[in-house]
């Protein structure tokens, strides 16, 4: 393990954080040096020779949106990034919180080929909390565009409260049909393309989008997901999560479990 990975800080100035707090995601550039990215991808072609842990194609079959979870378990190279002070300190920022908890981690593979959008979704419906508040870091680990399923957001749709989840597989209703006339006009997807090592961070209440992936190379990202102060378990008024049964928190508690590592 090198464990020089990943340690450092990254700046983040308030004009990110109003940024983030208005729009519901926010860019960050080269926050990985080229060398970790290498380590991430050659730790991802473990995981994915290996395929040990919790994996399922969230498209329904045939690995069009590969996704595999906690590779920080496996892994010493995800666990020194799924745990990095870095990464936690711009969770910190960005939510205004004194501790940040780890959520899980999560590798998202769209190879060229067979391949499905993610449809436009909110992240908050699938997760076991009561309150919003928790937010994803979506790191590439190669450049992408709008064709290899760049992540596109709808900008201040965080504030638009939580609405159902979407079905990956296409068998239930879209989110653009859920919202009403006014949201429909604010509805103007932006974009955001990256270069390895950039990433996105998003509220888990942003309307968000990623095309199939139509170029000739693999799209690979790794998603983490961190929990604020402020979020407590919601029980069985959300649907199950493939953590659930890791959770130690009663209803109402801080969401806690004993794979939710506190990082700060
Ligand atoms: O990468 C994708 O295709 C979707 C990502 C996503 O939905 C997320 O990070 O919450």
């Amino acid at each position: 393990m090198d464990t020089t990975l990943f340690q450092g800080t990254y700046d983040v100035p308030d004009d990110k954080v109003t940024f983030f707090q208005d729009n519901g995601y926010v860019r960050f550039d080269e926050v990985l040096s080229t060398d970790e990215v290498e380590a991430m991808r050659a730790a991802l072609e473990r995981a994915l020779n290996e395929r040990k842990g919790y994996s399922r194609d969230l498209a329904g079959g045939g690995d069009k949106i590969l996704q595999m979870l906690n590779l920080w378990e496996q892994d010493d190279v995800f666990k020194d990034y799924s745990t990095s002070p870095r990464l936690a300190h711009i969770a910190k920022r960005l939510t205004g919180s004194d501790t940040v908890h780890l959520f899980h981690d999560q590798a998202l593979v769209k190879k060229p080929g067979p391949s499905a959008a993610s449809p436009w979704h909110q992240d908050q419906p699938y997760w076991p909390s009561k309150e919003s508040g928790m937010l994803s870091c979506w790191m590439a680990l190669d450049d992408v565009t709008v064709d290899r399923g760049a992540m596109q957001f709808i900008p201040g749709s965080h504030k638009w409260g939580e609405f159902e989840p979407i079905s990956f597989e296409g068998d239930g209703p879209a989110l653009k049909d859920l919202v009403s006339e006014e949201q429909e006009a604010l509805w103007k997807p932006v974009p955001v393309e990256l270069k390895a090592g950039d990433c996105t961070w998003h509220h888990g209440l942003t309307f968000h989008y990623t095309r199939p992936n139509t170029t000739d190379h693999t799209r690979r990202a790794i998603v983490t997901i961190y929990i604020p102060e402020g979020i407590t378990y919601a029980a069985e008024d959300k649907m199950d999560h493939p953590l659930s049964d890791t959770i130690t928190s009663q209803k109402g508690e801080p969401l806690r479990g004993t794979k939710f590592l506190q990082l700060a």
